[in-house]
């Protein structure tokens, strides 16, 4: 550091971040005449976002160091959010409102010849995530900050996010998404690394005071190299981190020997070797495949963050009892469950604490948060690989294993069963380690994501557990969005009209202010209003359409929008196998009965896995009813049927602002919690949807004559189930119409839908498709009788909206904190 007598002029020269509009013009033409090295003559679009962008980044930056100052001097508790997934979208937008000085951007901008929004949508979404898990560590990253409490992200920086989706001829393709060209808003740290160990062997030794200590050794280094992103609180100068891992060869281990022995193609095949770690998110949601080279991006990016945080404990020189009181580390989901495995190996091997209290040090530190119970989603280790891979961290979980089967065989001497059931390993061939179990023993605190998903854990894959360790243990934290990105940036006008009744923004900040909402259900101008922003909203989405499918919507139509990722159990099948039998009816009307149809547009979007047939055949359908339908004058305005490509965050902020309606229709007791429900709504949408994840505590905040709730209940699932394997099953006759035009080919190759119809008629229809299906057509009738009452729907999205307060990501922040972390916040002295 510098020495005190310099201090003072260092001081002087400190920089201080732009505030007005002169000076954030100063500072973006400077960044694009000398950093950018471009002119006033070729500055296009994307050299002023980059101007704006790198003016922004440095207020952050300076705003970044005095936070993290701040949060060292504090000597506090601090948060690390373990999360393999950030789906952060755009961070211009976000930057801007959250410092404050979007409108002075504008004015600037504007002075310079561009407008912000175009300025705006240059940027590349950051899109290190698959869906909803990815997004809700970006929505807790925005409250963190916000709330100024001193936490920091752990995540991987990969090269290539989720792939971009193309549609071609009616068929997901997809492209690579190399995102790194130009990103301003990382910061590498190149001297910040961490040697990162694979492979090699463990060898037992004798200290010198005669005490056991296991060595593991051998194998290859792999360097993690620290890339850090500042993340802004809204309406306060906390700026938190996120740290995001790089992998790189090790110097010391690979260029040196191979360049002096001439084996220059080894050597850049070995670096090449290196960087694949961290090279590409795997874009499964919900699915877990076992591949080696996933197990070892967890290992890589948790032994990088674990050495980055036990060495920031270090520092404060305290007894490593303290550990737990300074640091709280939650996992999301089981991915980061090797970081629980690597502490223990840290404080037993090497820094040599007991076995138990090492234990209690690891256990009072992590939380894990469940955010599925679907058998396919939950991660299972081959014991081979991982003996390969880790064999000391195999060592540690056979032994952590052996403890835990011990107390609980001492503990319930009388049920033989329970040692197989509860074991970390499960007895297949090969051995499986069972991660969600590994999380839940390591962890004080373990919660599922909605209520109905919290109680589904303790009944089904913890129950066990519950009997083991009491109910404790196992707690909700219901999922929340930010309501800056998701109301304020995502609907500005929206925003501004609530503000305007509210007095002010406090509710992006309290988001129950939103009650006040209800006083004004009488205010005629207001709601006037409140419509003509929902049909702008409208517009706007049905230009993107035109422009990018070149289909024309109607704006006054009703919007039913379906957008998530592509899963049997979301059941988008479902909803178009429901847009065809629309189509049908319509066919069979007369001129005169048409007339009083409300006319709809059903859009769909959102990404399929690669591997995942069966989504892809949903998408392939989708595009296919829509090229009938969309070209059938019969139909007209009736009915259109769009596949939005691409749907990403940045999306997702034009798309959520225009839906009237949103479907939410998964098999009740699959979708943990769902957090589009949530955005929709906040956004003056109702939703159809099932008695399934958020939607129940939705329905209870909103009330039931504001929502559209179908199908059958998670508790009789699993019945439904078991008839339909023991041949009871009729396929209701509707939706037999539905597949007789299918295989007439109406739709195109019949052939091409036989494995998706066939799930259903065949092979027990898993998901209830069947069971649901007159339900969820008698629902969308209601739905259309709704809607032909403008005033009443609107009553029902203005209620709606002032009853959303609960989901805010701040609330659940403030549980986690409060059950889970006991961390306070620490604001900044303004
Ligand atoms: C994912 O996006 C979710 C759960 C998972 O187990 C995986 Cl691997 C990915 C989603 C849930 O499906 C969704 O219901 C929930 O709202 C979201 O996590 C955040 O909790």
């Amino acid at each position: 550091s510098i020495p005190e007598g310099q201090r003072e002029a260092w001081k002087k020269h400190s920089v201080q971040g732009f505030t007005t509009k002169e000076q954030f013009e100063d500072e973006t033409v400077r960044h694009i005449e000398t950093t950018l090295a471009r002119s006033l003559f070729n500055c296009d679009e994307l050299a002023a976002y980059s101007g704006a962008a790198l003016a922004f980044r440095d207020r952050l930056i300076i705003e970044w160091n005095r936070t993290q100052q701040r949060q060292t001097f504090a000597d506090q508790k601090r948060v690390y959010y373990l999360s393999l997934e950030f789906l952060m979208g755009r961070a211009l937008d976000n930057a801007m409102l959250n410092v404050g000085l979007k409108d002075v951007a504008r004015a600037g901008l504007k002075d310079l010849g561009f407008r912000i929004e175009d300025v705006i949508s240059q940027e590349h979404d950051a899109a290190l995530g698959n869906g909803g898990l990815g997004r809700l560590a970006a929505c807790f990253l925005d409250s963190l900050a916000t709330l100024n409490y001193p936490a920091w992200g752990y995540g991987l920086r990969y090269r290539y996010g989720i792939f971009k989706q193309e549609i071609v001829d009616g068929y997901q393709v997809e492209i690579p998404d190399y995102w790194l060209d130009f990103n301003p808003w990382e910061f590498p740290r190149h001297d910040i690394t961490v040697d990162i160990q694979f492979y090699g062997s463990v060898r037992r030794e004798k200290d010198e005071h005669g005490k056991t200590v296991m060595i593991w050794e051998g194998g290859e280094i792999v360097d993690a190299v620290a890339y850090d992103v500042p993340i802004p609180g809204y309406g306060t100068s906390t700026t938190n981190n996120l740290r995001l891992w790089s992998s790189k060869a090790s110097k010391g281990e690979f260029d040196f020997q191979k360049f002096n022995s001439g084996e220059y193609e080894g050597s850049v095949g070995d670096q090449q070797r290196a960087e694949t770690i961290s090279a590409v998110l795997y874009p499964n949601d919900n699915l877990e495949r076992g591949k080696e080279l996933r197990l070892k991006q967890q290992y890589f990016w948790c032994a990088a963050s674990l050495f980055d945080i036990v060495r920031r404990f270090t520092k404060t020189k305290k007894p490593w009892s303290k550990f737990p009181d300074m640091v709280a580390i939650q996992l999301n989901d089981t991915h980061p469950a090797l970081a629980i495995v690597e502490l223990q190996r840290i404080l037993v091997d090497i820094e040599g604490l007991d076995w138990a209290e090492a234990w209690r040090i690891v256990q009072g530190t992590f939380g894990y948060t469940n955010h599925t119970v679907m058998p396919e989603a939950l991660e299972k280790w081959s014991v081979p690989l991982m003996q390969n891979l880790l064999p000391r961290h195999l060592q540690i979980i056979y032994e952590v294993n052996a403890q835990f089967l011990q107390y609980v065989e001492k503990t319930f001497p009388k049920d033989r069963d329970m040692l197989r059931r509860v074991s970390i390993i499960e007895e297949s061939q090969p051995k499986m380690v069972r991660m969600a179990f590994l999380a839940t023993i390591g962890s004080h605190k373990v919660n599922g994501v909605a209520e109905l998903h919290s109680d589904l854990i303790r009944t089904t894959i913890f129950k066990d557990f519950v009997t083991i360790y009491g109910p404790d243990k196992f707690t909700n934290v219901t999922n929340g969005i930010t309501p800056r990105r998701w109301l304020h940036q995502a609907n500005p006008r929206l925003s501004e009209l609530i503000a305007s009744k509210l007095g002010g923004y406090n509710f992006l900040t309290d988001l129950t202010k939103l009650n006040k909402l209800e006083n004004f259900l009488d205010d005629a101008n207001f709601k006037k209003e409140w419509q003509e922003i929902k049909h702008a909203n409208k517009v706007r989405l049905a230009q993107h359409i035109k422009d990018t499918t070149g289909v024309s919507v109607n704006p006054k139509a009703l919007f039913d929008i379906q957008v998530k990722r592509i899963h049997e159990y979301k059941r988008q099948q479902l909803n178009i196998l429901g847009v065809i039998h629309r189509y049908l009816t319509i066919k069979s009307m007369s001129p005169e009965e048409r007339k009083k149809l409300a006319p709809r547009v059903s859009i769909f979007g959102g990404k399929a896995a690669p591997g995942y047939w069966m989504a892809k055949t949903v998408i392939h359908l989708v595009c296919s009813v829509g090229e009938v339908v969309n070209n059938d004058k019969d139909v007209g305005d009736l009915l259109k049927v769009i596949y939005i490509e691409d749907y990403n965050v940045s999306k997702a902020e034009i798309i959520t602002p225009a839906s009237d309606i949103s479907e939410h229709i998964s098999t009740a007791g699959t979708e943990a919690s769902g957090t589009s429900n949530m955005k929709f709504v906040l956004n003056g949408g109702l939703i159809i949807g099932t008695c399934d994840g958020a939607n129940i505590e939705i329905t209870r905040e909103i009330g039931e004559s504001n929502i559209f709730l179908f199908g059958n209940l998670a508790e009789d699932v699993e019945d439904l189930r078991h008839a339909h394997n023991y041949g009871d099953f009729q396929l209701d006759p509707d939706l037999n119409k539905v597949f007789e035009a299918i295989k007439g080919g109406r739709f195109g190759d019949a052939g091409r839908f036989s494995a998706l119809c066939n799930s259903i008629t065949e092979h027990g229809d898993y998901y209830l498709v069947s069971d649901d299906f007159n339900s969820y057509i008698k629902t969308h009738e209601l739905v259309d009788e709704a809607f032909k009452d403008q005033e009443a729907w609107l009553e029902k999205c203005i209620t709606s909206v002032a009853r959303m307060g609960f989901f805010s990501s701040d609330r659940c922040i403030q549980e986690y904190a409060e059950m889970i972390w006991n961390v306070e916040p620490l604001p900044p002295k303004e």
